[in-house]
């Protein structure tokens, strides 16, 4: 069998199979790391980043869970599924529903490409993206089912997880107080049908780390959108502006209006398109380049360029599922000493990851959503 044809029978016949396949072409080969490792994580992150897995030691387009970074703003709860409880509440009727009851509902399963929307935004911040195959119920059958009203206009999803903000930052009248984590999303958003309530990664119940008993998965949503631990859905006639809505997770860009400078603030929402060189791969005197792309829209082009050299369209694998990355190889001759490799890609729409100068990565101030082309260094002996 060709191998797309491989890759699309284990797409449909379940996982095993897509798990155990190398992310790209060459299965063998020796690995050579690159030459701009990311500085350590900081301690006031530490806490924070977890499992950041290196792009040299990623090697299946199915991220192993154990190889799945994780984001905890607070704390990470252990929870006791059997007193755990999903609480509804607001303009539906008061719901409450044990884990066996979401696990009898009808099952949806979904391979989504997870990624923070910090990744990259920061120097100690690389890979922080996944791919897994996440299993649950349909949301919005859920909220139907509790009676969702007409005027709701607002979900908001809560974790279980709690922890210390700040209020009046800097100020003589600061205060300090204990906040939980919360996410909300448009009604007409959080309706999707690609939405679940997720029990299940790769096979296994969510892993601690990861959200266990529930999480939200929003596929095509950036990582924040993604609510792990969930304890309650709250659904509002009003905008909800949390801390992880209104402060934090805002894109802020400068943009030139009528001579002058306005502040362009946008919430951190749907993921935008990008890419990866992953790793280089030796072979005798024959190297590979190996990357990951993905992005709202299916990618029809990566382009790689080493050096100052011209873009050359790198392979792709064929493995792209509606919400999932894509693998992609560059064939390399390299001459002995230090080279830069850069990729982007370009999606069926048109629309091109954008170059660090493009004005829409110049201009913005915050870390967040930095999909600007990424270039990486090698050695090569
Ligand atoms: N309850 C809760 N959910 C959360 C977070 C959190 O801190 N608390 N972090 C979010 C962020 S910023 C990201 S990137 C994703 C990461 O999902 P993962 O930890 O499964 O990789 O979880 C999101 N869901
Ligand atoms: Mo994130």
């Amino acid at each position: 069998m060709h191998r797309r044809d491989l890759l699309r029978a284990g797409i449909l016949s379940g996982l095993a199979m897509v798990t155990e396949r190398a992310f790209a072409q060459s299965a063998s080969g020796k690995i050579i790391p690159w030459a701009d490792q990311p500085p350590p994580i900081p301690p006031p992150a530490q806490n924070a980043i977890h499992n950041l897995t290196p792009w040299e030691s990623l090697d299946s387009w199915i991220t192993p869970n154990d190889k799945f970074f994780s984001i905890a703003h607070y704390n990470r709860p252990g929870i006791e599924a059997a007193a755990w409880r999903l609480n509804l509440s607001g303009l539906v009727k008061p719901t409450a529903l044990t884990l066996e009851t979401l696990k009898a509902a009808p099952r949806q399963e979904v391979t989504f490409t997870l990624e923070c929307s910090g990744n990259n935004g920061l120097p100690f911040f690389h890979s922080a993206v996944g791919n897994a195959r996440w299993a649950g119920t349909r949301l919005a059958d859920v909220l139907r089912s509790a009676g969702i009203q007409d005027k709701a206009v607002e979900v908001v999803f809560y974790g279980t997880d709690q922890g210390e903000d700040v209020a009046n930052r800097g100020a003589p009248y600061e205060v300090k107080y204990i906040d939980t984590f919360a996410r909300s999303m448009p009604v007409a958003d959080a309706m999707n049908p690609a939405n679940i309530l997720c029990y299940e990664m790769n096979g296994a119940p969510l892993p601690t780390a990861n959200g266990y008993p529930l999480r939200l998965i929003a596929p095509g949503w950036f990582g924040i959108a993604n609510v792990k631990w969930l304890s309650h859905v709250e659904v509002l006639d009003h905008r909800y502006l949390g801390r992880f809505m209104g402060r934090e997770y805002v894109t802020m860009r400068e943009v030139q209006r009528d001579g002058r400078a306005v502040m362009v603030e946008t919430p951190v929402s749907r993921m935008l398109i990008k890419s990866a060189p992953g790793r280089v791969v030796q072979n005798g005197d024959r190297y590979q380049i190996e990357g990951m792309a993905w992005g709202p829209n299916p990618i029809s082009t990566v382009e790689v360029k080493i050096d100052n050299g011209s873009w050359q369209k790198a392979k792709l694998d064929g493995s792209q599922a509606p919400f999932t990355w894509q693998a992609w190889t560059l064939d390399w001759k390299p001459t002995p000493g230090e080279h830069t490799i850069t990729s982007r890609a370009i999606d069926a729409t048109g629309i091109m990851q954008p170059a660090p100068d493009d004005p829409v990565i110049a201009n913005k101030k915050t870390y967040w959503e930095s999909n600007e082309q990424i270039t990486r260094h090698v050695q090569i002996a």
